[in-house]
């Protein structure tokens, strides 16, 4: 499959990965649809889209079904981005997490079936494995995700999985291993390279949640997008699910040292606070599958990754 003269719609058009992915499509000959509520979305990613004719935008919900019927005619692709992404938030409002990223998963299937699309794809999401008796993880092992984020992201996967084998939609899942790059703004709701890199910057200590032993498979942008394209294009992604990854992890506490080594900021000190609610230790993906089927491979490594994103902070700052 070809993406040149397709419609698109991509929901969560203005947010970190989505914004991503939008910049990267338009550089196809296709016709983009952005669906964003601006929650935690932002205009600034979305304002040159807006520029080009190829790129329409749609303010609204995912959870209103109504209003995604009314908008939504003629899809032949749906990226699904759109999520209240962060372990955090969904333990202080798991409620939302659950409207937001199972409820609002479930309409767009819905909307997919209706309009018959060619491709269904779907922002899922490491978190859905927990603690793993093994690594690296593998999609067939068995999930206990923890966090209501990760119950909601593996829900919403079994969902889009259900719409593949009961109403035959051709739906892919990519379940993301802990995503950095340009346009993930420092929260608390946000990855911690992002937040690491935010304070260092402004000469503030880094502060680990735990001895800083725990491991993580970090994963930048530009591949996710890559590997959304592949899975949008691929046949042989149909009905599957792919964990998407570098496959090389790193402790957070050697993160926060390169993080101040490539800032030139190393006479920083770390700060240590007790450990996470809901945080599960390691993380590492296979990334077998995803060769295979996907012909997916990533082409950023970790230095590289955070040198642009160290970049795009600074821009940033002096823009
Ligand atoms: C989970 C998922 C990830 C993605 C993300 C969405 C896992 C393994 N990963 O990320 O795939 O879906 O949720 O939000 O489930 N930390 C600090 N200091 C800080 C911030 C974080 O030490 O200032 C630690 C944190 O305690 C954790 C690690 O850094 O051990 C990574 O945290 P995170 O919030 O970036 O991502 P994580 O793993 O919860």
């Amino acid at each position: 499959m070809d993406l040149d003269g397709k419609k698109i719609l991509v929901t969560g058009a203005a947010g970190f990965i989505g914004s991503n992915l939008v910049s990267k499509l338009l550089t196809y000959d296709c016709k983009i649809i952005g669906l964003d509520n601006f929650s935690t979305g932002r205009r600034e990613y979305i304002e040159n889209f807006l520029k080009n004719q190829r790129f329409n935008l749609i303010e609204g919900d995912i959870r209103n079904f109504n209003l995604l019927q009314k908008k939504f005619t003629n899809i032949d692709i749906i990226f699904h981005e759109a999520a209240l992404s962060s372990v955090i938030r969904s333990l202080e409002d798991p409620l939302s997490s659950h409207e937001v990223n199972v409820t609002g998963t479930l309409n767009l299937l819905l909307i997919a079936k209706e309009l018959n699309v060619e491709r269904f794809v779907f922002a899922s999401s490491s978190s859905v494995y927990g603690e793993t008796k093994t690594l690296p993880k593998q999609e067939d092992m068995p999930l206990s995700p923890f966090s209501p984020y990760g119950v909601s992201k593996l829900a919403a996967e079994k969902y889009v999985y259900s719409f593949y084998k009961i109403y035959g939609v051709n739906t892919v899942s990519l379940r993301y291993f802990n995503v950095y790059g340009p346009n993930q703004v420092a929260s608390p709701y946000s990855g911690v390279i992002s937040i690491f890199i935010s304070r260092i910057l402004q000469n503030q200590s880094p502060i680990i949640f735990g001895d800083g032993t725990q491991t993580r498979d970090f994963t930048f942008v530009k591949d996710v997008v890559e590997a959304n394209l592949l899975a949008a294009t691929k046949d042989t992604a149909i009905g599957r699910v792919f964990n998407i990854a570098t496959g090389k992890r790193i402790s957070i506490i050697e993160l926060a040292q390169l993080i101040l080594k490539l800032c030139n900021k190393s006479r920083i000190k770390i700060q240590f606070q007790p450990p996470r609610a809901g945080d599960i230790l390691h993380s590492l993906a296979d990334i077998t599958l995803a060769k295979k089927f996907l012909n997916y491979f990533p082409q950023f490594d970790l230095q590289q990754g955070l040198k642009e994103t160290i970049d795009w902070f600074q821009s940033k700052r002096t823009g």
